[in-house]
């Protein structure tokens, strides 16, 4: 749109967003719709990350007229509060060209479960994925057992092809070779309360100050200190979205039918199964993926996971 000024969304609000324009922080409402285009925009519809077109008004702030189409959407199933309520669609990010799925070593423990719930959203939004392993620093103190299994956990999600990064933002260890993977791309942090999501926005850049708080130590549990999303310019190119914990990732708009192709080591043996497209790869004869299981060439735990993702998907 000529004549206009483009920005980036970095926060939302309930009644206005908070958008990046060059290099200015300016406080938007949107446009009444018959008045003005807005595409296919409306208020409710932008996300943090959206490309926007504005017209100052006013010091510090700005009328939002339209959005650019949008690459990439991560979105997810919202927890329902009451029985009786629907599930409803929560948009993470818009424009991200990577989702970074971000675990404690320790205090909280991993979930793998949970870490296999983002990667299956990443890949039904294309998006590739890289697995970040924050608190390393505790996991020299958490025994050869723990350590191990983590190690192991990290093995099989390497197999498969995911990049993973092992950091301690109190030690400093990993933190250089991960900016390194984070420059010149979009970027978001997932995961649960209390993993070092903003810690490790601090650590990457310097200067942020962002708030953080610690897990608390009766519950192990973070304290939900983020609490909505935040985009941040990196100051060598790309940003980061730091979003608040979740203690639940629902997948949204994930078909039963999909969900095999989005554990990509599965890909190759789909077509193998006695049952074709009709196999659910539990206990059906002639399971192409079952058998890769028993033969070692598909994680076990990974194959569980898959069973428990299809029963909500
Ligand atoms: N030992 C250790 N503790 C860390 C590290 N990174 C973060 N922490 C601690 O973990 C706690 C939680 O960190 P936050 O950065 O607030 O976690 P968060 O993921 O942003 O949590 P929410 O905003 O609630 O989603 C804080 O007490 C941090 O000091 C680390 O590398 N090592
Ligand atoms: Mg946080
Ligand atoms: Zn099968």
């Amino acid at each position: 749109m000529a004549g206009q000024t483009q920005g980036v969304v970095i926060r939302k609000n309930p009644d206005s967003c908070l958008v990046y324009s060059a290099g200015d922080h300016l406080l938007c409402t949107l446009a009444p719709r018959k008045k003005e285009h807005h595409g296919s925009v409306s208020a409710g519809d932008l996300a943090v990350g959206d490309v926007v077109y504005l017209r100052p008004a006013g010091s510090g702030q700005g009328v939002i007229v339209g959005a650019e189409p949008r690459t990439s959407l991560l979105r997810r199933r919202s927890a329902t509060p009451m029985p009786t309520a629907r599930a409803h669609e929560q948009v993470i990010a818009a424009n991200v060209d990577q989702a970074v799925p971000v675990f404690a070593a320790a205090n909280p423990a991993p979930t793998w479960n949970m870490l296999d719930r983002y990667l299956v959203s990443a890949e039904a939004s294309e998006l590739p994925a890289l697995i970040v392993l924050t608190k390393v620093d505790l996991l020299y103190q958490a025994g050869a057992e723990a350590e191990a299994q983590v190690r192991q956990a990290l093995d099989d999600y390497q197999r498969i092809g995911y990049r993973v990064a092992a950091v301690s933002a109190f030690s400093g260890e990993g933190v250089d070779a991960l900016r390194q993977e984070l420059q010149g791309r979009s970027s978001v942090l997932l995961g649960k309360s209390g993993v070092g999501k903003t810690t490790l926005l601090n650590a990457l850049q310097p200067g942020l100050g962002l708030r953080v708080q610690e897990v608390s130590s009766k519950t192990g549990k973070g304290k939900h200190t983020t609490t909505s999303s935040e985009w941040f310019p990196l100051e060598d190119g790309g940003a980061i979205i730091d979003t608040p914990g979740v203690r639940e990732f629902g997948l949204w708009d994930v078909d039963q039918d999909d969900l095999a192709w989005f554990f990509p080591e599965m890909r190759p043996f789909l077509g193998g199964c006695k049952f074709g497209l009709d196999c659910g790869h539990d206990e059906e004869p002639g399971c192409a993926v079952r058998q890769a299981v028993m033969a070692g060439s598909i994680s076990p735990r990974r194959w569980q996971s898959y069973l428990r993702l299809k029963e909500d998907a």
